[in-house]
């Protein structure tokens, strides 16, 4: 079997997050040794270099609090492009750059599943759900936006691209959350989303959690998105991000996710986002995410036998 190349892609977009900085995550990335060591791990890379947003249009909306409503839009058009185009190339990578780029990623790249009539799904490492409508929002910043837009809920038609293939809340898990706004945690109550919150991480340990979701991957013949958003990790390990949120996983746990995340030959695609180079010290957490997605790509501490995450599926490709 001849292994697809990992094409990336640098999003420096920053119009989402409340701050500057984000713009500059591709290139720390790149200087942090990314290309190197999905080398050295076997892969074929293909740097795209950076995408550009498409052209803006005059849009408002009438909840006022609302920033950047044009370049947010113009980038979820061209990213979506992107990630559809090369869905079927290899396996893109994702180098933000804010989350509001997940917008474009994730409805891009079910597009492409659902032509392709493979399930698609999304584990989202985060410690917020970014599950608010243009309605809901009260910061403004759409990267708060993205799994909302995604899963096609209302309130986004006429502004933000059309979404040819909705997220199925059911196909989305998120490990991770502890900052949840009340409008996000009323819509989260009646959607099928699976949410394990830091207190079930830390009640059940990150891999029963993962193992039950990779298994309903696997029973369904799917294919696996990954979103990681820095502040996914605890601000102690991972400081070069915007929002700081206290307790968040540890170096260990997020490699395990990696590892078993690797072992289940499941992931297609992967987001890499809110990295703020400027808020960084010395590029330990540029460093981090690059060891983190390499252990996403494989890389092992030693080749010994690991207990097996690699489920049968129930239905076999024809
Ligand atoms: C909050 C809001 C957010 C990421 C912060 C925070 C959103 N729910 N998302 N950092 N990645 O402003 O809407
Ligand atoms: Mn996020
Ligand atoms: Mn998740
Ligand atoms: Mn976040």
């Amino acid at each position: 079997m001849t292994q697809k190349p990992c094409i990336l892609f640098g999003v420096p977009v920053q119009e989402g997050a409340g701050r500057l900085g984000c713009d500059m995550g591709p290139s720390a990335y790149r200087t942090a040794g990314l290309v190197t060591e999905l080398k050295n791990l076997g892969y074929a890379v293909e740097d795209r270099g950076n995408i550009a947003p498409a052209s803006l249009r005059d849009l408002r909306h009438e909840n006022e609090a609302i920033k950047a409503l044009p370049e947010t839009v113009a980038w979820t058009e061209a990213i979506a492009e992107a990630a559809y185009r090369a869905a079927s190339e290899g396996m893109p990578i994702f180098l933000g750059g804010d989350h509001s780029l997940s917008a474009g990623s994730m409805t891009g790249l079910a597009r492409r599943a659902a032509e392709d009539g493979r399930e698609f799904f999304v584990l989202w490492l985060d410690s917020h759900p970014d599950f608010h409508t243009l309605e809901t929002t009260t910061s403004g910043n759409l990267h708060g936006v993205p799994m909302a837009y995604a899963t096609g809920r209302r309130g986004f038609d006429g502004y933000f691209p059309k979404v040819h293939a909705p997220v199925k809340p059911e196909n989305v898990c998120m490990m991770g959350i502890r900052s949840v706004d009340p409008a996000e945690r009323a819509a989260l109550a009646t959607t099928g989303v699976t949410i394990h919150d830091m207190r079930a991480i830390d009640e059940n340990g990150v891999a029963p959690l993962l193992d039950a979701f990779l298994k309903r991957v696997a029973e369904a013949d799917g294919i696996l998105h990954v979103s990681l958003d820095v502040d996914f990790l605890d601000p102690g390990i991972a400081p070069g991000v915007g929002t700081t949120v206290p307790g968040g996983a540890t170096f260990r746990e997020a490699h395990l996710i990696m590892e078993m995340l690797h072992d289940s030959g499941l992931v297609r695609s992967l987001d890499l986002v809110e990295l703020n180079p400027f808020l960084d010290e010395r590029g330990r957490t540029a460093l981090l995410m690059v060891d983190l997605a390499s252990s996403l790509l494989g890389r092992r501490v030693l080749d010994r036998p690991t207990q097996s995450y690699r489920h049968t599926p129930k239905v076999n490709a024809a």
